[in-house]
């Protein structure tokens, strides 16, 4: 028997475990950047990326679209006649090729790991049965849980939204899988719990109470931490930013939206950000901007690392492939101190018509590989302080005396206009941004990989 599954069956019996084998390979199921234990600075690959597989992109989505129905054979599924059964193989299913990918962590929706039941209570019920398993295949494999979730958006009770939604009952029913999925993430030693706003949103002005939705998001979310940190959660709470879909408007546009919304009421001890990369296209921002944003502020958390497409507008979640990309996300996740309890989750999905057996492992090698080799070109750019210092030379004028009082507090609009009367035109020191120059840098350690 392999030692890379722990159910009865072994459901990718033609992949075995994946492999570093150099960028030299041609085999399509080894590694090409990827080599968990090969240290970059202080830390090995594996212990920066902290790569993590979603549940239900990989072994609950099964290809159906707008469009069409199921295209991706999934045995799990099929091979049980009840519900729970099912839930069973899917979760032998995931832990082995979690083991043979070689990731350390998954993330789950409460509704991925175990069906809803036919009450709150029995719902329950069945995640901590499910719970109970996942604990023990989390033991036997070493595979560790990364973030829990509820998912409070697919049930039609949520149609109107979850915490936001106009009806109080809703609420409370939220209530009852939230709890549960903190208690679960406890059990499972989850390092994070994470809020992605759903149907937090409106479809219509004409219909919401704006200021009454986002309060009572706000009471829910802080009802939430009072209830993990009592019950011992010492993770962290994230909340994920996305502008639109499903609604029209999310409450939770973006990264500087959320970090506003925490602050404004007080949450922002305990939140930080889960920042996915197609939810910043279509917020209309840089993947690197809302990294950048939140580590401004100190709100970095944990990455959902996928991408989009800049042609459609809506939420591909594809596998991140871009090495241009997965380096510049790199370069901003290393300077704001790399992940403490957050990780790479990869919050993608194959395409309904990737239906080969292999190619759910060809898609996570792709994007492990794509984001380790942006680890040492981030690594490379940051050793060799070309950026980093022609940034700080570019400053370098605030460190004047007058300056430092400026940025310090210590002046009035007065006296800098005062100072702006001595400068006078024509001598205010122009200097040239040299993003060409920077860029074609950039390109140099990008090649040199
Ligand atoms: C959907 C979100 C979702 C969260 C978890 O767009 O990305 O999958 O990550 O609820
Ligand atoms: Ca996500
Ligand atoms: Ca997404």
């Amino acid at each position: 028997m392999s030692d890379y599954y722990v159910g009865k069956k072994e459901y990718f019996p033609k992949v075995g475990k994946i492999k570093y084998e150099g960028p030299k390979s041609d085999n399509p199921l080894a590694f090409k950047y990827y080599d968990p234990e090969k240290k970059i600075g202080k830390k090995t690959m594996k212990d920066h990326l902290r790569f993590a597989v979603a549940y239900w992109h990989s072994f609950c989505a099964d290809g159906t679209d707008p469009f069409g129905s199921a295209t991706l054979a999934q045995p799990w599924k099929t091979d049980a006649k009840k519900p729970m059964d099912a839930a069973v193989h899917k979760l032998d299913a995931a832990f082995e090729f979690f083991s043979k990918l070689g990731v350390g962590y998954y993330c789950f929706h409460d509704r991925d790991l175990a069906p809803e039941g036919a009450t709150p209570a029995e719902s329950e019920k069945n995640l901590f049965t499910m719970v109970r398993k996942a604990k023990k295949l989390q033991k036997a494999t070493g595979v560790k849980l990364l973030w829990g979730t509820a998912n409070l958006f697919s049930h039609p009770r949520f149609m109107n939204g979850a915490a936001t939604n106009p009806e109080f009952g809703v609420v409370a029913l939220a209530a009852t899988q939230v709890k549960a999925a903190i208690d679960a993430t406890i059990e499972l030693r989850g390092q994070g719990y994470t809020f992605w706003g759903g149907r937090e949103g409106y479809m219509s002005l004409m219909n919401t109470d704006l200021k009454k939705e986002k309060d009572h998001l706000a009471r829910f979310l802080i009802m939430a931490r009072d209830y993990g940190r009592k019950h011992g959660f010492k993770g962290t709470f994230y909340i994920e930013p996305k502008p639109m879909e499903p609604a029209k408007h999310q409450y939770d546009f973006d990264t500087e939206t959320v970090i506003g919304f925490l602050r404004h009421y007080g949450l922002d001890r305990d939140f930080r950000l889960n920042i996915e990369a197609n939810h910043a296209e279509l917020a209309g921002h840089d993947f690197i901007h809302e990294l950048e944003t939140a580590a401004a502020a100190g709100f970095f958390g944990s990455v959902d690392a996928n991408r989009g497409d800049a042609r459609n507008g809506w939420d591909t979640d594809q596998f991140p492939n871009s090495y241009y990309e997965t380096a510049l996300a790199m370069y901003a996740i290393l300077r704001a101190g790399g992940f403490t309890t957050g990780g790479l989750n990869f919050d993608a999905k194959i395409r309904r018509n990737s239906i080969d057996h292999a190619d759910l492992f060809l898609a996570h090698i792709g994007g492990m590989d794509a984001f380790a080799a942006g680890l040492v070109i981030a690594d490379k750019m940051i050793a060799d302080r070309k950026i980093s210092a022609f940034v700080k030379k570019r400053y370098i004028s605030f460190n004047t005396p007058e300056g430092v009082k400026f940025a310090g507090g210590k002046m009035t609009l007065e006296q800098l206009s005062a100072i702006g009367e001595k400068v006078g035109y024509g001598k205010a020191g122009l200097k040239s941004g040299k993003q060409e120059y920077l860029e074609n840098l950039f390109n140099q350690y990008l090649l040199g990989l």
